[in-house]
Formats: structure tokens, sequence, C-alpha cells
């Protein structure tokens, strides 16, 4: 049998887990989090959402035609998000070329490092990054003002449904791959799943 998408989550219960709870994202929900430090959160990862927008349009540049489709909605609606981060950053009168943090840097240095992966990681390395959002902003349950525009934008249902139609085709791509690859995958996802964790973090570590 095959590998599938949903292995990787079930393999790595609780690397998954850290991805995608933090008290980062709790503290949204309530209101408590400290406005630098979520300012510090939308700009670094306006700056993330550059790069993962190279990476998608890479993965157009591979991708068998049957998968255009679904990627090419993807960024344009990467095209809306990065307007509305310099819509949420100039109202919030916040700087967006500001240098990347490391754990920013660290995650955009891996994006780029993937294009020397087949297709099949790649595919699975994109339906990864965009779920992490998908259910993070999900699973604390509904956020106050004005967090609920954030859960909204990565929880909303369209969202939601595209990220299940990465994962087939995902799947698609998995169907005919060597060990090799499959080893690659592995740590390829858990590392999605570290520099996800470590990105919350990092609203925490730097807030000048
Ligand atoms: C860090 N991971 C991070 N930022 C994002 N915007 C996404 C995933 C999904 O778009």
């Amino acid at each position: 049998m095959a590998i599938k998408c949903v292995d990787l989550i079930s393999e790595n219960p609780l690397a998954w887990k850290k991805a995608t709870r933090h008290p980062f994202l709790d503290e949204c929900r309530s209101g408590t989090i400290k406005t630098n430090q979520f300012n510090t959160w939308l700009v670094q990862d306006y700056l993330f959402v550059i790069e993962f927008t190279r990476m998608a349009a890479r993965l157009v540049t591979i991708a068998p035609v049957k998968h255009m489709d679904i990627l090419l909605g993807g960024l344009s609606a990467l095209k809306d998000e990065l307007n509305w981060f310099r819509e949420k950053a100039t109202e919030r009168s916040l700087n967006l070329t500001s240098a990347r943090q490391e754990s920013c840097e660290l995650y955009c240095l891996f994006l780029n490092d993937l294009k020397e992966y087949t297709y099949a990681v790649q595919s699975v390395a994109f339906w990864a990054i965009e779920l992490a959002y998908n259910q993070a902003w999900q699973l604390p349950g509904p956020m106050v003002q004005p967090y609920n525009e954030y859960a909204d934008r990565w929880g909303n249902q369209a969202f939601t449904e595209y990220v299940k139609m990465l994962e087939l085709q995902a799947n698609e791509a998995l169907i005919e791959i060597d060990p090799e690859t499959e080893k690659q995958l592995k740590k390829v996802f858990l590392k999605i799943a570290d520099f996800e964790k470590d990105f919350w973090q990092m609203a925490y570590l730097d807030n000048s």
C-alpha cells in the first residue's frame, strides 16, 4: 500500500500537535496576546508567505496538467493574501521591510531547498504547510476580535476544502514513489512540523 498524507500525521501525532497547538493561538482566541507579540507574528508571516508563494509557483512548473487548476487557484489566493497582509500592516503601522528572524529565515531557506525534491515530496510539503495553518487557526475555537479575522482567513470552509484537494493531489503523487523518496518525505514532514512550532514561538522572542 502506498503511503498517504494522513499516515504522516498519524505516525507523528506529537510533532503535529506542537505544530498546530500553541499558547500564541490560545491567547489570540481569548484576546490576551500582547499587541507587539501579535505584530511580530504578522510581519514575519508576511515575509514567510512571500517565499511560500515562490514555492507554490515552482510547484506549478513541475505539476501534472490535471493538478494545475488547484495550484493556480492557490497562487491566486496567495496574491490576495499578500495584499491583505499589506492592508493589515498599514492598519497597525507596521514596517514590512523588517528582517526575517531566525526561525522565519530557516523556514524560508528550507522552502527554497525543497526545489531539489520530486513533485511528490514538494506536493506533500505544500499540503502540510497549508494544513498546519488551517488546523492551527481552527482548533482553539471562535476567537475574539480582531483575531477572528485571522482565524477565519485560514480556518474558513473554502480553505479547508482547498487543503483537502491538495491532500488528494499529493496522495496521487505518492502512489508510485520509491523507498528513498518515502524516507525523504518523512523527514521533510517532520521538519515542517518543527518549523511551524518554532514559528509560533517567534512571537515571544523579539518584540522590538
Ligand atoms: C508559518 N505556515 C506559516 N505561515 C503560513 N501563512 C502558512 C503556513 C500557510 O499559509
